[in-house]
């Protein structure tokens, strides 16, 4: 159990760290645990003491605030949120059979899971330390220095001060129940319910109420270029920076290629959306695409959970194309493929979600 991930984890990279769980077993609960959750680092892994950990506030504020653990944990109240988290780079691999995207993990649709998160809210550490006049964005850095900026930088993000006043932003301190285990941001990390992951940093020490977004590279390096790009050459601007999630929907099980007997077979797997957006709806196809018929939800653990769906789907012998397309509250749905989605750093893929069986007589 290296750094507490079950052993059948995926590993796209030791150094960094990057694992996702199999789909199947991602699957199996409404909450992810914590060995199963997927791990995604750009730097080494930070081993901070909790009693000497310190997480600092200032920037546009009226007062600068320093915090220990002790004090966010007795000084605020613990408030719980069951919020999905899902990696930017989920099912990259999916836009990388259309095209590769060159020095990216090809996660597959485990970059994503859903966990109860407990903490203290953002907007009352906010507001203890008050917010001064031109304040409209909240920045965060942690000490993980990555060798993937140049030059080195420690990982930073930043989202819109509207979005960090939500009652479901948290500085949480635990994960499922348990304090929070090193590669998931111990002590403490921001959780960002709806956003991309990249902005739920890990292992935060300081907050800035800022005018502007976050200048870490991070920040917009998370962005959505256009096709013809060059990532390495781009810099802020060049792309649209990526903050709320886009709606999105994955099959866990069957595995994609499976053989199954002809007859009920229950397909199954996660959706899940951006913002204040709720998952609305989950269609499956057995034909491709060509016909629709609705899955059942789970039911909503929280507005910021993912939604489990499935269906079960009559399957005569021969190939079954099964396709899923989720909508949301907003009337987003899924687009049709990965081909209009490429894009250089391989980021936000939601193109609806296949696999094919082979269906056993
Ligand atoms: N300090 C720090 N925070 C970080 C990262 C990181 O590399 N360093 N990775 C981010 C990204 S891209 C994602 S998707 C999530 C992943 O969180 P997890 O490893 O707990 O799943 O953490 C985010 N926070
Ligand atoms: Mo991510």
């Amino acid at each position: 159990m290296a750094w507490g991930m079950r052993r059948d984890m995926i590993t796209h990279s030791v150094d960094p760290l990057n694992a996702e769980p199999p789909p199947a077993v991602l699957g199996e609960n409404d909450l992810t645990s914590a060995d199963t959750f997927y791990v995604r680092n750009h730097g080494p892994i930070p081993d901070i003491q909790p009693e000497s950990w310190r997480l600092r506030i200032g920037g546009l504020v009226d007062r600068p605030v320093e915090l220990s653990l002790a004090g966010l944990r007795d000084g605020f109240a613990r408030h719980d949120v069951v919020a999905a988290l899902e990696c930017a780079g989920n099912r990259r691999a999916g836009l990388m059979k259309v095209r590769d995207v060159p020095g990216e993990a090809p996660w597959g649709p485990g970059a994503a899971g859903n966990a109860r998160w407990t903490g203290a809210r953002l907007a009352d550490v906010l507001r203890a330390a008050g917010l001064a006049g031109g304040a409209e964005h909240v920045a965060f850095e942690a000490p993980d220095v990555s060798q993937m900026a140049s030059p080195p930088q420690p990982f930073g993000a930043s989202i819109p001060l509207g979005k960090a006043l939500g009652d479901e932003v948290l500085l949480a301190y635990a994960m499922n129940g348990q304090p929070l285990s090193r590669v998931h941001g111990a002590p403490v990390r921001v959780v960002v319910p709806g956003y991309i992951g990249a902005r739920s940093v890990k292992w935060v020490e300081q907050i800035t109420v800022q005018a502007e977004p976050s200048a870490n590279f991070f920040q917009f390096s998370y962005q959505m270029l256009p096709a013809e790009a060059d990532p390495a050459r781009a810099g802020p601007g060049d792309g649209f920076t990526l903050g709320p999630l886009a709606v999105n929907a994955a099959i866990l099980t069957p595995d994609d290629g499976a053989t199954v007997p002809a007859g009920p077979v229950t397909v199954a797997g996660y959706a899940l959306t951006g913002d204040d957006r709720r998952v609305a709806r989950v269609d499956i196809s057995a034909d491709g695409g060509r016909g629709w018929r609705q899955a059942s939800l789970e039911s909503e653990l929280s507005p910021w959970s993912w939604r489990r769906w499935h269906a079960t789907l009559d399957l005569p012998a021969g190939q079954a194309d099964i396709a899923v397309r989720a909508w949301d509250n907003g009337a987003n749905l899924q687009p049709e493929n990965e081909a209009e989605l490429w894009n250089p750093k391989g980021y936000a893929n939601n193109a609806r979600a296949r696999i094919r069986l082979t269906v056993a007589p």
